[in-house]
């Protein structure tokens, strides 16, 4: 039996509660083959594939919080530090009611890969809980977030450990903790990402995944002979990397028509308006169907998925195995030409698959989303030297990034034989200098 599959055998006896994880790790794993049998025995000596999908560390601990009401509530915080060999752990957190150690542990392990193509010194971490924002007042959210800080803080650092937002946290969340941080810690320092511009954040990390899955889909598109301008774009989320990738989309000369959140998606079949939507979703928390009180003629629908819209180009940004089998079937007789993905394995295998195999250009999220963890990097070298870089700056440099792992994932697939591939030379290109650096470093 190869090396990988061995591999993948083990981690399916142990961790088939992790369903997510299993997933992450079978994408990554299968298209390494290649590289990995080019160097098996090299590999196999040290356990390389076994000590890449086990983390160095997986924290978990309970976060007791009190309500409006006064009653006292319990949840579960994560922090799984996965690799460290090119950089301190560096990743986001996730609030969502969805999140277990598998759901942490499939991000940080991708996480490790989208890190190492930036070409900046971050190892791959994540975390989150299983707290729900929804419904929760101003107040509640500080508490929830005080709460989490106030044993998280034990485990990071700037040199350490370096987490930033993901799902359900935001500049609000992101402020709150270092708030907390701050107090327990006495220091001044580049902990979190993601901060706010008066506290020492960067400028353009809150448009940087969305504009980074943009600036990437741009040179994809090109590479093939093609342009995202005049193109109709369908993006599926209405968060923080759904905004500013519509944003950014319009910007290029792009039709956006659609966006989502869990209840529901919009069709505007004149363009989507991103001041109704950044006022419904970042200033009123509110809920996507408003949308059609800014825009009546747009159509809000609550069945169904925005792939199954006429488009060129789609985008999906907002969770994981959110497009499916059949959602690439009928993206595919729609005639779309690329599918770029917004989010941490929203396509599922089977789709990708099936993307692939019908010629459509397909990049993997550790590819085009870096440029949100790219700009976290950016923004702790700003911390470093205490200065802060004009927007130009950081824009310039995150184009120049997203470029950078277009033209390295395809030329690692050229130089497997597989032209075209883009999710086995984002793997490729990710894994040989974590490789190189684990095995330098020793056991
Ligand atoms: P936000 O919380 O800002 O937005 C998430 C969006 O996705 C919301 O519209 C939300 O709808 C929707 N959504 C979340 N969970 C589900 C679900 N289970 N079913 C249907 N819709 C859902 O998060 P981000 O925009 O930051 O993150 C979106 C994706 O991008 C995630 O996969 C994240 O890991 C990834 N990512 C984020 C980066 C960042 O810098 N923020 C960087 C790289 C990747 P609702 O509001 O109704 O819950
Ligand atoms: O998935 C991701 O890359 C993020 N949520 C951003 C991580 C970061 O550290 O900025």
């Amino acid at each position: 039996m190869s090396y990988v599959s061995e591999v993948m055998e083990q981690l399916e006896k142990k961790y088939a509660s992790q369903p997510e994880f299993l997933q992450a790790a079978r994408e990554v794993l299968d298209s390494l083959a290649p590289a990995i049998e080019a160097n098996e025995e090299k590999y196999r000596k040290v356990a390389l594939l076994e000590r890449l999908t086990e983390p160095d560390r997986q924290i978990i601990f309970r976060v007791p919080w009190l309500d409006d009401k006064g009653q006292v509530q319990v949840n579960t915080g994560y922090r799984v530090q996965f690799n460290n060999s090119i950089g301190p752990y560096k990743g986001g957190l996730r609030f969502h009611p969805s999140v277990t150690l598998g759901t942490i542990k499939f991000l940080g392990f991708e996480q490790i890969f989208k890190n190492s193509l930036t070409g900046l010194p971050i190892g791959g971490g994540k975390g989150g809980s299983d707290f729900d924002p929804k419904g929760k007042s101003d107040n509640e959210i500080m508490k929830f977030c005080q709460a989490f800080m106030s044993e998280l803080y034990k485990h990071i650092g700037p040199d350490c450990d370096v987490p930033a937002g993901d799902i359900g946290v935001g500049g609000r969340e992101i402020g709150y903790m270092y708030g907390q941080y701050k107090k327990l810690t006495t220091t001044y320092c580049g902990v979190l990402t993601g901060k706010g511009l008066t506290y020492g954040g960067s400028l353009i990390r809150t448009e940087a995944t969305g504009y980074g899955l943009l600036y990437l889909t741009e040179t994809m598109l090109k590479a093939n002979g093609h342009d995202i301008k005049g193109k109709t774009v369908a993006i599926s989320g209405a968060g923080n990397v759904a905004t500013y990738a519509a944003e950014k989309a319009m910007q290029m000369g792009a039709k956006v028509v659609t966006m989502s959140d869990s209840t529901g998606w919009v069709y505007d079949a004149e363009g989507i308006d991103l001041a109704a939507i950044k006022e419904i979703k970042e200033v009123k928390r509110a809920r996507l169907s408003e949308y059609t009180k800014y825009r009546p003629n747009a159509v809000y629908h609550t069945e169904g998925h925005v792939w199954s819209t006429k488009c060129d180009v789609a985008l999906p940004c907002a969770t994981q195995n959110e497009l499916n089998l059949d959602d690439a079937k009928q993206l595919v007789a729609n005639g779309c030409i690329a599918v770029a993905e917004g989010a941490n394995m929203p396509t599922t295998l089977e789709a990708t698959k099936y993307l692939q195999e019908n010629g459509i250009l397909f990049a993997p999220g550790k590819a085009s989303n870096a440029g949100g963890v790219a700009v976290s990097a950016l923004e702790m070298s700003q911390n470093s030297e205490r200065l802060s870089w004009t927007r130009e700056e950081v824009d310039q440099k995150l184009e120049g990034i997203m470029v950078n792992i277009f033209n390295n994932l395809a030329s690692a697939a050229k130089r497997y034989g597989h032209e075209g591939n883009y999710v086995m030379g984002a793997n490729i290109a990710g894994f040989e200098k974590v490789a190189e650096a684990m095995i330098a470093q020793g056991i």
